[in-house]
């Protein structure tokens, strides 16, 4: 006799899961599901699916070994259902239970869907990050601004993560300014750990092949790793030959290589393989050896235990609704560049072809180059987050939103930045060696050959006047136009409308 159903999701592929501590091995089955609306919500990348479905086979695999019953239905198999509340319904009835324990899944959809269901659901916290939602709450209430710095600290002490007694190591909390070295070619690197698909993950790609082909991604190579085994070999390989240069070189792009010193560890901690703090332990481990520089495992534990941290806790104290927001009012359709259609903007080419060859692009790629473009060219937040929810192997909406909607596109009306993430060429030309082989010319600010960035920069800032000149961090840029010779202006902002006006008839700019 089943007692109850114990619901383990696909980013849920941790022993350590608040479901599984509740669960008893001899009364409880474990449900896990490969459904169509979650293949489906967006159209995720081939890469992506096949990451999540195959990495969840392996965990069932794993927990049966390890004595659990196991209830897994696969997408190609008779009678799994569409969804993940019709396959607990369906399990329910096969057990003649109606008990379910679940730890709350990231994202609101689910959170209702879950909390609507005719069940008799429990949704305990999700405790894998190091904060709690009620510890990020309390730390927000009643703060003017959110910012992350300070949300870090704290994180910082109640982690101990590279602290001197109640000061940080080093006399700094932040090595940063450190940070922003443009990467070169010839300085040779290791490319982050991959692995040869094994029997259970060429069944998986057979699957998504034949019933996600035709999603935007390549899928074949698939060298992510799908166990925790693997997951841990490509985090030490990560701190033995990456970390080293990670502060350094942490804004670098480089055409030739799509992954510099970045860990590309986010799908593993994201699908819960790795634990945040485990990874940062880790990296922290490697500064004490002596081996790594502060800047370096500063900076690596700042974007785990300070922004992936500090954007969760945004996206459940923001509600349900954060994903509509559109603080600047803008509506124009995504262009056809971000799904691979052709562009003259190297930079643009570039990202997006390495996003669809390997659902990965690193965070300067994701913020400056194609989100920039986004924000300046005023694209409807609402697609811009669909498409980063679509395309990336570590996408899921708790994490993806608050970046993509609030960091990126400035559409949370400041909530995560305090000032819009937005640069002309000059940025890209500086921290990447895409502005040599691209057809527009970086240096020139008008005219037929002048880089869009240059046009659509100034563009966005005089449409948004009014918003942004009083902001004490963009007055320098408005005082910058106002100085500008009058003709000049005038071709900057003609030009911007002639690029769009072509972006929007489908022409290829
Ligand atoms: P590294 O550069 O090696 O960084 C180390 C780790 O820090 C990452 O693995 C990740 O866990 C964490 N991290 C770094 N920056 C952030 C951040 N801003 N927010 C949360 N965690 C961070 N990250 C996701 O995990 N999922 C997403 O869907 C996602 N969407 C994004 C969308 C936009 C528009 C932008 C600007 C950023 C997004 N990020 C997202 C954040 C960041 O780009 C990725 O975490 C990072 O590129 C992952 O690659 P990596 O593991 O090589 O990271
Ligand atoms: C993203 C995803 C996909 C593609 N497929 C499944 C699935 O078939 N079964 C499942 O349990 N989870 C899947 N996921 C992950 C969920 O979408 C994720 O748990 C929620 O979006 C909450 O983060
Ligand atoms: Fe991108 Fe402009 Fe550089 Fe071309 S010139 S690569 S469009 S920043």
């Amino acid at each position: 006799m089943v007692k109850r159903l114990i619901l383990v999701l696909g980013d849920q592929l941790s022993t350590s899961l608040s479901a599984l501590r509740e669960a008893d091995k001899a009364e409880d089955i474990i449900v896990m599901a490969e459904v169509a609306d979650e293949a489906a919500y967006v159209g995720h990348h081939p890469k992506k699916i096949a990451l999540i479905f195959s990495a969840m086979r392996h965990f069932a695999a794993a927990l049966r070994q390890e004595g659990w019953q196991v209830a897994y239905s696969r997408l190609d198999e008779d009678g799994t259902s569409s969804s993940i509340v019709a396959e607990l319904l369906r399990r329910g009835e096969e057990y003649g239970t109606t008990k379910v324990i679940a730890t709350r899944p990231g994202e609101w959809r689910l959170i209702e869907a879950l909390e609507d269901a005719p069940l008799d659901i429990t949704l305990l916290p999700d405790d894998r990050s190091i904060a709690s939602l009620e510890e990020f709450n309390a730390w927000a209430e009643g703060r003017k601004q959110l910012r992350m710095e300070y949300f870090y600290r704290d994180m910082r002490r109640k982690t101990g993560l590279m602290m001197d007694g109640d000061q940080p190591a080093g006399g700094k909390w932040n090595y940063d300014h450190d940070n922003r070295k443009p990467a070169s070619a010839d300085l040779l690197r290791s490319a982050p750990m991959q692995f040869t698909p094994d029997e259970i993950t060429e069944e998986v790609l057979d699957l998504v092949e034949e019933r996600f082909g035709k999603n935007f991604g390549t899928l074949r190579p698939f060298w992510f790793a799908v166990t925790r085994t693997q997951a841990l070999r490509a985090l030490d390989h990560f701190v033995k030959n990456l970390l080293e240069g990670f502060g350094d070189f942490q804004d670098a792009m480089l055409q030739g290589d799509r992954f510099l010193h970045h860990s590309v560890l986010s799908p593993y901690i994201n699908l819960g393989l790795l634990s945040p703090l485990e990874v940062c332990q880790r990296v922290e481990e490697k500064w004490k050896e002596g081996t790594v520089p502060i800047n370096a495992a500063e900076g690596f534990i700042r974007q785990i235990i300070g922004w992936r941290e500090y954007v969760r806790g945004i996206y459940f104290r923001e509600g349900p609704d954060y994903t509509t927001r559109n603080a600047l009012g803008h509506t124009r359709d995504l262009p056809g560049m971000y799904w691979g259609g052709e562009t003259r903007m190297n930079c643009i080419a570039h990202a997006v072809a390495q996003t669809k060859e390997e659902a990965y692009a690193h965070h300067i790629q994701r913020l400056m180059v194609t989100g920039n473009f986004a924000l300046l060219a005023g694209i409807d937040p609402h697609q811009v987050h669909e498409w980063y929810l679509s395309v990336y192997a570590d996408a899921y909406e708790w994490v993806e939103a608050p970046n993509t909607v609030g960091m990126s596109q400035f559409a949370d009306d400041g909530i995560i930045a305090s000032k819009p993430y937005v640069s002309s060429g000059n940025y890209i030309d500086r921290m990447s060696d895409y502005c040599k082989s691209c057809a527009y010319k970086v240096k020139d600010k008008t005219g037929e050959d002048a880089c869009p960035f240059n046009l659509l920069y100034w563009d966005f800032l005089m449409r948004h006047r009014e918003k942004f000149s009083n902001n004490p961090r963009m007055g320098q840029m408005y005082r910058t136009w106002d100085r500008m010779d009058e003709k000049r202006r005038y071709a900057v902002l003609q030009g911007a409308g002639r690029f769009l006006k072509k972006m929007d008839a489908g022409e290829i700019v």
